[in-house]
């Protein structure tokens, strides 16, 4: 089974947004395989943006993620990168379709709430960045026969 990394940023912490958000991947069908509350340091904020720091917006960035606790996790599920990031909507709030988190809760790309894993090998070094092996934890659902056929 595939597995992606979301994290819950400061802003979706801070508004209290946490069990809404956890709510709607486990109401999906996905499993939840990692969690932790935590803060972010530096390094792993610029680590885990790497591929922006060429970007106007990468310090603002780097400074609101390590802003306050974030919440790490490791979702699995046939198909739940691509699905995860529907169920996040596009970066922008503003251009987030309703129903979706950042459609649902957002108003600012800075502030866009929760990140999502893009592809298969980014999903990949994530989790590796942000979890050890030991913090994650290989379940199988008793009701998984109820959502896969
Ligand atoms: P993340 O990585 O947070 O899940 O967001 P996305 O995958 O949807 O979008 P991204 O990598 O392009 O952007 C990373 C992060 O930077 C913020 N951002 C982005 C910003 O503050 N200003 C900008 O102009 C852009 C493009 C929002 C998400």
């Amino acid at each position: 089974m595939e597995r992606t990394f979301l994290a819950i940023k400061p802003d979706g912490v801070q508004r209290k947004l946490v069990g809404e958000i956890i709510r709607r991947f486990e109401a999906k069908g996905f499993t939840l395989v990692g969690l932790k509350l935590m803060n972010v340091s530096r390094e792993l904020a610029e680590s885990h943006y790497g591929v922006h720091k060429d970007k106007p917006f990468f310090a603002g960035l780097v400074e609101f993620i390590t802003s306050g606790p974030v919440v790490a996790m490791v979702w699995e599920g046939d198909g739940v990168i691509a699905a995860a990031r529907k169920v996040i909507g596009a970066t922008n709030p503003l251009n987030a379709e309703p129903g979706t988190i950042r459609g649902d809760f957002g108003a600012n790309i800075g502030r866009n709430l929760i990140h999502g894993s893009d592809a298969p090998e980014t999903a990949q070094s994530e989790i590796a960045l942000w979890f050890s092996d030991a913090e994650l934890v290989a379940w199988q659902p008793t009701i998984m026969s109820w959502i896969y056929e």
